[in-house]
């Protein structure tokens, strides 16, 4: 009451509010005026934006809070009268006539679509300190992940506007989410790189906030230890993306512009763009409102699954279940073993990457009704069994996979399958724990994630009729990967699997201590026998055939201590660097047509 005379009308609805839900903690021991006086009204400003920046408020989350917090201590979960069965999707196989088609039809869809990015973790498990976009995705190149997403999008968009002749060009929106970690170096990555080619006017960022911390049973906030004017606050997870959409009006204008797609992805998988063509063409064809991207996926992998639940009461859905929760929701359910790997060897569950397709119209009706809010969960950790008390302040989260969850049963919620090589190999754990990763399962590593580039590619070649020698098996920071051909090319050069086709014609082969990396758009390969390194580039211009025996010292893989203090971080975590020694290396910088032919 004394100190109303130095808060502002809003700031004393706010506090009133807070009186009202059960916090009156908050203000407990605050001196008289004059003592504190901007500390008090600070607090009172960091209530006012968690207030605004979820939607309904900060009251909405602490009455969903008590629930969630109440439902926990009792035992009950979200799975409670579901059973779990193994849904059916578009399977889809890299190079056959049917993915090609759906490629096709998904390039021509791109020109209407925006990518969305959600790059606001901190990368907790993979221990990196910069931004995990700013990793190389292959040291080969140096490429970082945020370029080749960009240059992806850009080229994609290319190739869309060639089918659709005559069509006025857009540019795609392209929307990274942030958070306050990171923020400032996202936005430093792009600048100081000319957003990789990108207008800037075509990316936004969106920062997401973080959500109170609560204390205890009664959802009252936590304040923080150090200093009684702060409420301790944690991240609410990547379901914040849809209300951000929805708030910043993207959407709206997005659908005003004649968009029908948004495309979701997350921070460190370079494989993606190798299967959102396809996928794109999966969710024209099949009209679904949600596709979902997913892969075979081990027992016990740290990938949510993707399941189809069937309600005591008839319900029905089919949804990602996370992966701590897929093992006690079948052992709760008639499978006494839990997640594990059926005559496959992988779980019959599809694993979910998180590359989620939504039909905007659908999208945008639908939240509409729930302003973006996503089903939220709460994991307490408790400090004894009588559940009354927590062993730090927790918070409730939500993930963009749950966005199907408040569907009505006529939404078309599908998902489409296709093979981990070409699809999925994100960078997520640290060495330490990569290695510990039981035999089998993949490493999700940057040791991995950087190999998997190479074999994809490798095999995308296979897949054309190059000869490429079989990879050998190394361990690198006590992984044991396969390494194949260091094939790399930008995404100018293809971006689909029918682009490739088109540019590699007649008899050629790499082996396996090759490297072959080709950087310009207009390079066809033809008749050519590698055996050594050689790199391509070439202005948009030139026309550059690429044939003949090219045969040299080339590019070595060479193991590096992860501990040697003397590389970059970035270096360390693979376990392996590149020694370069020789190479063929051409730049055509002017138009024409060219030959190379040692
Ligand atoms: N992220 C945010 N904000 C947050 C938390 C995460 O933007 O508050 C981003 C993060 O940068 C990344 C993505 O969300 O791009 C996913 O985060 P990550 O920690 O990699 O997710 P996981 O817990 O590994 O799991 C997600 C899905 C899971 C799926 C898996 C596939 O929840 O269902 O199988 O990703 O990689």
């Amino acid at each position: 009451q004394k100190n109303l005379s130095i808060l502002s009308p809003e700031q004393i609805e706010l506090g009133k509010m807070l009186l009202e839900t059960g916090q009156g903690h908050l203000f407990e021991n605050w001196p008289d005026p004059g003592v504190d006086d901007d500390e008090k009204k600070s607090l009172l400003a960091q209530v006012s934006l968690l207030n605004s920046s979820y939607p309904g408020g900060l009251a909405s989350y602490i009455k969903t809070a008590r629930e969630l917090l109440a439902d926990s201590k009792a035992g009950r979960n979200p799975f409670d009268g579901f059973t779990p069965s193994v849904p059916s999707g578009e399977v889809l196989t890299c190079g056959d006539d049917n993915f090609i088609q759906y490629e096709d039809t998904g390039v021509k869809e791109v020109q209407n679509a925006a990518f969305v990015l959600v790059a606001g973790g901190l990368g907790e498990r993979l221990g990196y300190k910069g931004i995990k976009v700013a990793l190389p995705m292959e040291t080969t190149t140096g490429t970082c992940f945020l370029q080749h997403y960009i240059e992806s999008i850009l080229s994609l968009t290319q190739a869309s506007y060639k089918h659709a002749q005559g069509e006025s060009q857009r540019d795609v929106p392209f929307v990274i989410m942030t958070s306050d970690d990171t923020h400032a170096h996202t936005l430093q990555l792009l600048e100081s790189n000319s957003y990789f080619g990108m207008k800037p006017t075509q990316v936004k960022l969106l920062k997401q906030e973080k959500v109170a911390c609560l204390a205890d049973n009664d959802a009252r906030l936590a304040l923080d230890p150090n200093n009684k004017y702060k409420i301790q606050t944690k991240p609410h997870g990547h379901g914040d993306v849809h209300s951000l959409l929805y708030s910043s009006g993207l959407l709206k204008e997005w659908k005003d512009a004649g968009l029908r797609w948004v495309l979701f992805f997350q921070d460190t998988n370079g494989l993606l763009f190798k299967a959102i063509p396809a996928a794109l063409g999966v969710s024209a064809t099949k009209e679904y409102h949600v596709n979902s991207l997913a892969v075979p996926r081990k027992a016990k992998e740290a990938i949510g699954g993707i399941t189809k639940l069937t309600h005591t009461d008839g319900r029905e859905m089919v949804i990602n279940v996370e992966y701590n929760q897929l093992d006690p929701l079948l052992r709760a359910t008639g499978h006494p073993d839990g997640d594990v790997n059926c005559e496959t060897g992988y779980s019959p569950y599809p694993g979910n990457i998180n590359q989620l397709i939504l039909e905007l119209g659908p999208y945008i009706d639908e939240l509409s009704k729930t302003g973006g809010a996503i089903k939220e969960f709460i994991n307490p950790k408790y400090k004894d069994s009588t559940k009354t008390e927590f062993k730090s302040s927790t918070r409730l989260e939500c993930m963009m996979q749950d966005y199907p969850k408040t569907l009505p049963p006529s939404a078309r919620v599908g998902f489409t399958v296709t093979e981990t090589w070409l699809a999925y190999a994100p960078v997520k754990n640290n060495p330490e724990d990569a290695a510990k990763v039981p035999k089998g399962n993949p490493y999700h590593s940057a040791t991995s994630g950087e190999t998997a580039i190479y074999r994809a590619n490798s095999m995308i070649l296979r897949k054309v009729g190059v000869k490429v020698d079989d990879p050998i098996t190394q361990v690198f920071n006590g992984q044991e990967v396969e390494v194949w051909s260091r094939i790399v090319w930008k995404p100018k050069w293809a971006v689909t699997f029918s682009d490739v086709k088109r540019k590699i014609k007649g008899n050629n082969s790499v082996s396996q201590k090759s490297t072959l990396v080709i950087k310009g758009s207009d390079v066809v390969i033809e008749d050519l026998a590698l055996d050594g390194a050689l790199i391509v580039d070439s202005v948009d211009e030139a026309e550059v055939k690429v044939g003949g025996s090219v045969c040299n010292k080339g590019w070595e893989i060479e193991g590096i201590d992860k501990d040697s203090g003397e590389l970059p971080e970035e270096v360390r975590i693979r376990g392996f660097k590149i020694k370069k020694m020789e190479q063929l290396e051409k730049l055509y910088g002017e138009s024409g047509k060219f030959l190379l032919k040692p």
